[in-house]
């Protein structure tokens, strides 16, 4: 292999940076000979073929199941899936949405889905009736599996592109576009052609926020499969025998390019625990599969620095040799006491939905300096611009941005071409969104978001979407939406609200907003703070300005006021 080393998968940082070429990556994959690609045939069936067919690829388990499977069962299980959807009549490039907690289920028919060359949209399950409707709607999606608890949530009325909806559980009655998953899988064959597709033929859509507008399709393409592959060895470090567990949701990105794509590219065993976080029940899950490489968030890291060391003792987790963060700043004293507790650095990765993979990282390979989010990997270039375009010398603050292109970039917003082009409205620059600094050595200090979009325990949450529905409440006039500094979340949601006439501000109001956002929208989304006020400040045009309410909030000058409205 060509970017492999011993030991460590990168022997110096410098050296990587000074040989790296895309195409010794390339190289790696089946399609470097054949010309043609599939993302499950490369994740999963590739490993079959070279003879690892019976290597433990998944071990699942939650309260109520616990099950592991070697890579040829899920090349059948996979296989099974793309046929019912084939039978269905579902072909390249449609979208074919998965709406289900996590079980092996769910990843047997994402990458069945693959197999036949769809498009998967992955839908986190907490997501509510109109977060569900949004994003089937925008995308005009096809089919979506899901379970019976989930069902009421998909209104099938307002969905005329939905023709099939794939049911996983007891008492499905089939018909009018309801399928049984289990009757249809046991009928199907486990033996299925795989749909050869362009490198640049898509993959995945995840929806994101902005700070905006409706949340955004996010669209990616085959090619990304080289960043996921490349990054597996080198930023998380992966061989041969690790046992990898990375604990997001495949409804974000990490679950997918970091919970599916890079481990099984790099043909490790993959670990998934659904249910709900406990630090007893993560460590017992780490010390249970003997787990080598772990990917988290800060969030569970601080919850794991508040229960204290003496849980993480009462567990062996010798096994642990590396472990990293992404989704949010990873504060320094939680890498400290990681370092004291775990006898391990935690390694911080920065990247987001629409690079499709890891950025900016700290490798196994180099000095971890606390609080920085690391450097660039090979093949990526990252700098600090000014909105001119001009780059900043070190230690000044800007925009952090990116130089087009690299293989796993979004290759489009659905539907959305003009959101497409304000992330590239610099020439040769991807402009991120987040400002930082980078200091003297080419390390990258995090400081914050130029835009509005919060982010609450690693969950990116576009505050239009989480007003939008606040004013969907009969109490309602106007809403505002910010994120709150929270020691234990990053942020909290937070929201101004002005009332209508005939309501009197009341606790029990803001319990019944909070509740209703909850079940309308999804619960990580529901504002945790509700202030009343009787007018909240607004421009001329009309626009509430969060700028304002969050001067408020933290006692903070409330800058240009030329545009409010008196
Ligand atoms: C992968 C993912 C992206 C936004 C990003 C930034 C924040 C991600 C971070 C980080 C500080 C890190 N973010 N990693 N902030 N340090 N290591 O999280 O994707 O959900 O799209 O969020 O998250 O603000 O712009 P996504």
């Amino acid at each position: 292999m060509a970017v492999t080393a011993t030991g460590s998968n990168m022997k110096s940082y410098e050296e990587a940076v000074d040989t790296f070429s895309w195409s010794d990556v390339e190289a790696q994959f089946s399609w470097a000979r054949t010309g043609k690609v599939n993302m499950a045939y490369e994740a999963i069936d590739r490993h079959v073929a070279d003879g690892k067919g019976d290597k433990i690829a998944l071990h699942f388990s939650n309260n109520e199941r616990d099950e592991s499977y070697t890579f040829a069962e899920m090349s059948k299980q996979s296989n099974k899936f793309a046929n019912v959807l084939r039978s269905l009549g579902i072909a390249k490039g449609d979208r074919v949405f998965i709406f289900m907690p996590r079980t092996p289920e769910l990843y047997f028919s994402l990458l069945g889905a693959l197999k036949i060359g769809a498009v998967v949209g992955p839908l986190f399950e907490a997501f509510m009736e109109s977060a569900v409707r949004d994003r089937l709607k925008d995308s005009e999606a096809a089919a979506i599996v899901t379970t019976p608890a989930l069902m009421s949530r998909i209104p099938r009325s307002e969905l005329p592109d939905l023709k099939h909806i794939i049911v996983f559980g007891e008492g499905v009655a089939e018909g009018e576009g309801l399928v049984d998953y289990g009757r249809a899988m046991a009928e199907a064959s486990d033996e299925a052609d795989i749909t050869w597709l362009d490198r640049e033929d898509g993959l995945i859509l995840h929806y994101t926020s902005g700070s905006t507008g409706k949340p955004k399709g996010v669209f990616h393409v085959q090619n990304a499969m080289l960043q996921h592959l490349y990054t597996g060895q080198i930023v998380l470090d992966l061989k041969e025998d690790d046992v990898y567990w990375c604990t997001a949701d495949p409804g974000w990105v990490t679950g997918t390019s970091y919970g599916i794509f890079a481990p099984w590219l790099n043909g490790a065993t993959n670990v998934v625990r659904g249910g709900r976080f406990s630090p007893q029940d993560w460590y017992a899950t780490i010390a249970k599969y003997k787990v080598t490489v772990w990917y988290s968030a800060p969030t569970a890291f601080r919850m794991f620095m508040g229960a204290g060391a003496e849980v993480a003792k009462s567990f062996d987790l010798s096994c642990l040799r590396h472990i990293l963060s992404v989704g949010e700043p990873l504060n320094p004293e939680v890498v400290r006491w990681g370092h004291k507790v775990y006898g391990q650095r935690i390694h911080d990765t920065w990247w987001m939905t629409e690079t499709g993979g890891h950025m900016i990282c700290n490798y196994p390979a180099m000095e971890v300096k606390p609080g920085s989010m690391g450097r660039p990997i090979p093949g990526v270039q990252a700098g600090i611009i000014d909105d001119q375009g001009n780059e900043l010398p070190a230690f000044r603050m800007g925009n952090l941005a990116l130089r087009t292109p690299w293989p796993s970039m979004m290759r489009k917003i659905w539907n959305n071409p003009a959101k497409y082009e304000e992330y590239f409205r610099i020439p040769g620059w991807y402009v991120s969104g987040d400002s930082a600094y980078m200091d003297d050595e080419g390390y990258f200090w995090f400081q914050g978001r130029v835009d509005d979009v919060i982010n609450t325990a690693g969950e990116r949450v576009g505050p239009f979407e989480v007003e939008s529905k606040l004013v969907e409440h009969p109490a309602v006039a106007e809403a505002g939406v910010i994120g709150k500094p929270d020691p234990l979340r990053g942020e909290i949601i937070k929201a101004f609200i002005s009332l209508r006439e005939g309501y009197e501000p009341s606790d029990e109001l803001k319990t019944d907003i909070a509740r209703f956002v909850k079940e309308g929208l999804s619960a990580h989304a529901a504002p945790r703070e509700i202030e009343f006020k009787d007018k909240l400040p607004k421009t001329r045009s009309g626009k509430i300005m969060r700028r304002v309410l969050k001067a408020w909030e933290l006692n903070l000058p409330a800058g240009d006021l030329s545009t409010i409205e008196d």
